[in-house]
């Protein structure tokens, strides 16, 4: 088991004690446990090996050093085997479900009898939630909205989940010498926000020898399937791996199959058959005649069009504009200059300014806005008025240290419910760098919510709109608003739109960032880092804006200081 693994047995208990209605310190306690469990960058279990005390972890007492050590030696352990007995795993993975809390799920679980989705789906159906206490229609309708949209990700993981996932494999493969060429294909390829199984492709010059090394990867629990071309397993936690296994005259071929999206492949299929050819994982053939197949680019360059990155690869346009050789040029993380969207421990974040700014120049950057929260996000311990001079001081501060970037003092300054600012103008027109963002009252309907963001926007202090749809992959939908409305009034106001690049929200998505480009509307995405190590979450933040098309001039972080700097224009000196 590995850290992520461990961690995920202390969520569980935590959720268990919740629904039972156990002691809160407690249930703190294993949740604290999971976090640092979550953050430890070695593995737990090394440091067990090398007789290290784990009890000097953050929130690890000795009863949570027991478990962990029972979980690395055994798999499992004691307390949570017997937990799950009462209360099974597909019971306490109803709080996932959108809306739904411990309460409401020990609710449910003692007065409906539900046990898992099936049963919720059902019972909201057939109109009896709306009928416990304190339940209502609304409370029904939102939660069978929320079964739908965990049913859309559920089996599925973050992108980040998979990426880390592949790289652990990928550094067995590289020590596998039969093995040529490895390579990840599917949605990662294509960096979908989730994604379901991992697709690696490989040539090798001895599948047998190669399959027998790869099932000593230790974190195989079940192999699926096995064959002349294929691999497939399950690992510990449930995610499966598709391994395949091809030669290099139809590689290019294999890979463009592979990565997809179906819908894409099926164009291309049909392209193909116009001109009387037959496309498959195996080549671009005229009747038993080969005409392609060894590199992707060879394989499109056939068909009559530009190689597609493979962000791109989703039916939405790019196989008309790949015939006219009229792709865009899509932004890289290496374009990126700064970070407009980082937290530090004057709020919920874990680093200090130095902290952040040092991972900053380590990082190349030119700039970097702190953008701590303000005081109505009472759980982050947001800022008042006076903080912030206090914090806009320090960060200053801190810019004068060093002559290679510029630390901007900013704010994330929360929306209220009617759309007035957290905090005031004349404080906020002090900053150098203004982001606005929801992080309440997500419910309100499409006129009301419109309403709120504009007003926001129109406020003549922001630059910036954070995470505009307030989404959490897997736990919360988007806000419903007029995204026409309020985007046109952000190109108005010359507001940026923020493209949050947290794995767990990706938000901007990347339709809405195409459609916001689409409009002329700028760009910036952010980390949204509360720790230095997150600085490098930009990644996935680029890979949602190359999906939505982006190029480097939508992005106004792409900029160098001084352009910045020209670009926003009530920057400070
Ligand atoms: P996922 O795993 O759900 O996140 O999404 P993908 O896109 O990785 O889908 P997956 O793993 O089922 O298959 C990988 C790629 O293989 C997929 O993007 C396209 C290709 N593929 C799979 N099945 C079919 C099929 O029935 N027809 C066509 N044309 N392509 C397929
Ligand atoms: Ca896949
Ligand atoms: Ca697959
Ligand atoms: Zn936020």
């Amino acid at each position: 088991m590995n850290n992520v693994d461990i961690a995920r047995v202390f969520s569980e208990i935590a959720d268990i004690l919740e629904i039972k209605g156990g002691n809160e310190f407690r249930v703190r306690s294993y949740r604290r446990a999971e976090q640092t469990l979550f953050d430890l960058t070695v593995p737990v279990e090394e440091m067990i090996e090398k007789g290290e005390d784990i009890t000097s972890l953050p929130g690890v007492g000795d009863s949570h050093a027991k478990k962990i050590k029972e979980l690395v030696d055994t798999g499992t352990c004691n307390r949570l085997e017997e937990l799950r007995k009462d209360f099974p795993k597909e019971l306490t993975d109803l709080m996932k479900v959108p809306g739904l809390g411990a309460k409401k799920v020990a609710l449910l679980h003692r007065e409906l009898g539900i046990k898992n989705l099936q049963d919720l789906e059902k019972a909201g159906r057939e109109k009896r939630i709306r009928k416990l206490e304190g339940m209502g229609a609304k409370s029904e309708e939102k939660i069978l909205e929320g079964v739908a949209t965990l049913k859309t990700t559920a089996g599925r993981i973050s992108i980040k989940e998979a990426v880390d996932a592949f790289e652990e494999i990928d550094k067995h493969l590289s020590d596998i010498p039969e093995i040529q060429v490895r390579q990840a294909a599917g949605s990662l390829r294509r960096s979908k926000d989730t994604i379901g199984d991992l697709d690696v492709l490989i040539i090798t010059e001895d599948r047998k020898a190669t399959i027998k090394k790869i099932r000593e990867y230790d974190r195989i629990q079940e192999v699926l399937a096995e064959g002349e071309e294929k691999f497939f397993v399950k690992l510990v936690g449930g995610l499966e791996v598709d391994f395949r296994f091809f030669e290099k005259e139809s590689f290019g071929a294999a890979l463009m199959y592979f990565t997809g999206s179906k819908a894409h492949n099926v164009e291309l299929r049909k392209l193909a058959q116009t001109k009387g050819w037959k496309l498959n994982e195996y080549g671009v053939f005229h009747g038993q005649n080969k005409l392609a197949g060894k590199k992707e680019r060879e394989v499109y360059n056939k068909l009559g069009m530009d190689w597609v990155p493979p962000e791109l690869r989703e039916n939405r346009g790019e196989i008309e504009a790949a015939k006219k050789g009229n792709l865009p040029t899509l932004i890289e993380v290496g374009d990126i200059r700064g970070d407009l969207h980082v937290h530090t421990t004057a709020t919920d974040g874990a680093a200090t300014i130095e902290e952040m700014t040092a991972a900053a120049i380590e990082r190349g950057y030119e700039y970097l806005a702190i953008t701590d929260h303000s005081q109505a996000v009472r759980v982050t311990q947001g800022l008042d008025e006076e903080g912030l001079a206090e914090h806009a001081e320090n960060i200053r501060a801190v810019d004068g240290k060093h002559d290679n970037i510029r630390v901007l003092a900013g704010v994330e300054v929360d929306i209220l419910k009617d759309g007035r600012l957290d905090l005031s103008s004349d404080v906020l027109r002090e900053l150098d760098w203004v982001i606005a963002s929801i992080h309440s009252y997500f419910n309100l309907d499409k006129k009301e919510m419109t309403k709120r963001l504009i007003k926001a926007i129109e406020s003549d202090v922001i630059n910036c709109l954070g995470h505009p749809m307030g989404r959490l992959i897997g736990g919360r939908d988007a806000v419903d608003f007029d995204v026409n409305k309020v985007f046109d009034a952000c190109l108005d106001n010359g507001v940026f739109l923020e493209i949050n690049a947290h794995p767990q929200r990706l938000d901007l998505p990347d339709t809405y960032c195409r459609l916001a480009k689409d409009k002329g509307i700028k760009m910036v995405i952010s980390s949204d880092a509360h720790k230095s190590r997150s600085l490098d979450l930009i990644a996935f933040g680029v890979g949602v804006a190359r999906r939505g098309w982006l190029e480097k001039s939508d992005v106004i972080n792409t900029l160098d200081a001084k352009e910045l700097k020209e670009t926003v224009s009530k920057f400070s000196n």
